[in-house]
């Protein structure tokens, strides 16, 4: 076939193929979401609706885009992780990204109504992605591991933090000061102490974040089937259906790598 004069433009295009035996992740995140959540009235330090939103959104990148095992997300964020075998869109870093974080920013816009009703979208939200490549399973784990400690740190944080704020009378400057320099033991006796509160006892989808995978379930329906003497029969017919399960559990320790052992593909 012919080629035009203006071809070789093409040539300017640069290859970002990710390297191969990598789990490749693209997480994302919301742009500006301190004003997001200020404009749309979210609740502190955790907005339910908000949450919810955010999980529906990345459960429906898993289901319309290929090879994604497992997503982890909070606050603003949810982290995406393509198999490392996979071979979609011949493994281009952009081509990943931008489909993830498109389809993710409409399935927001999309499912908005059914988690905040009413109240309407403002204006229209963004988010950014990057990719980032992890070469062993440990290192895809720690990758996670720290994700959801991030989650952890900013939700003892802003939970006493609000706390002193909301139930203890202080303003935002006062609650800031009485933090400062405060550790995790600190935080949850002030909870406990003051508030009566277990900070252990709170959300899990708080403490947690949301971790999304497949699950294989066995879905029995009955048929109706005709017999060889022509009468017809009501019968169950099982098959076993593929669904994204949201679990808001730790994924730092062993045990949920035990209970699913399918996420991870071999080292070697
Ligand atoms: P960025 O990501 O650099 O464009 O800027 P931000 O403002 O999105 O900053 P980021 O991503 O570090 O922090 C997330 C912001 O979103 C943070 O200000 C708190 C807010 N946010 C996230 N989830 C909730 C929520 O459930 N409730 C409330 N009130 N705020 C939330
Ligand atoms: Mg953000
Ligand atoms: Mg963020
Ligand atoms: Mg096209
Ligand atoms: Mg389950």
């Amino acid at each position: 076939m012919a080629k035009s004069k203006f071809e070789y433009v093409r040539a300017f295009e640069t290859d970002d193929t990710c390297l191969r035996n990598c789990y490749i992740v693209v997480r994302l995140d919301g742009r500006n979401f301190h004003k997001f959540a200020a404009q749309h009235k979210f609740t502190k330090p955790n907005d339910d609706r908000a949450l919810g939103l955010m999980g529906r959104s990345a459960c429906s990148v898993m289901e319309e885009l290929e090879d994604i095992t497992i997503a982890y997300g909070q606050s603003d964020e949810f982290s995406f992780v393509f198999k490392r075998t996979s071979t979609w869109f011949k493994r281009r870093a952009s081509k990943l990204m931008t489909h993830v974080a498109s389809q993710f920013s409409s399935s927001f816009v999309f499912y908005w109504k059914e988690f905040f009703g009413e109240q309407p979208l403002l204006y229209p939200p963004g988010f950014d992605g990057r990719v980032i490549l992890y070469p062993s399973n440990r290192n895809l784990r720690d990758y996670l591991c720290w994700r959801q400690a991030d989650c952890h740190i900013n939700n003892l944080y802003n939970t006493v933090f609000w706390t002193l704020v909301q139930k203890g009378g202080l303003t935002t400057a006062q609650a800031e000061d009485r933090l400062k320099g405060t550790l995790a033991a600190d935080k949850n006796e002030i909870l406990f102490a003051e508030f009566d509160i277990n900070y252990n006892n709170e959300a899990a989808l708080h403490r947690k974040g949301t971790t999304l995978i497949w699950e294989k379930r066995d879905e029995t329906v009955t048929k109706c089937m005709k017999l060889l003497n022509k009468e017809e029969k009501d019968v169950p017919v099982t098959r076993s259906r593929r669904r994204v399960e949201a679990y808001h559990c730790d994924i730092i320790g062993d045990k949920f790598w035990e209970e699913h052992p399918d996420i991870l593909e071999d080292d070697n």
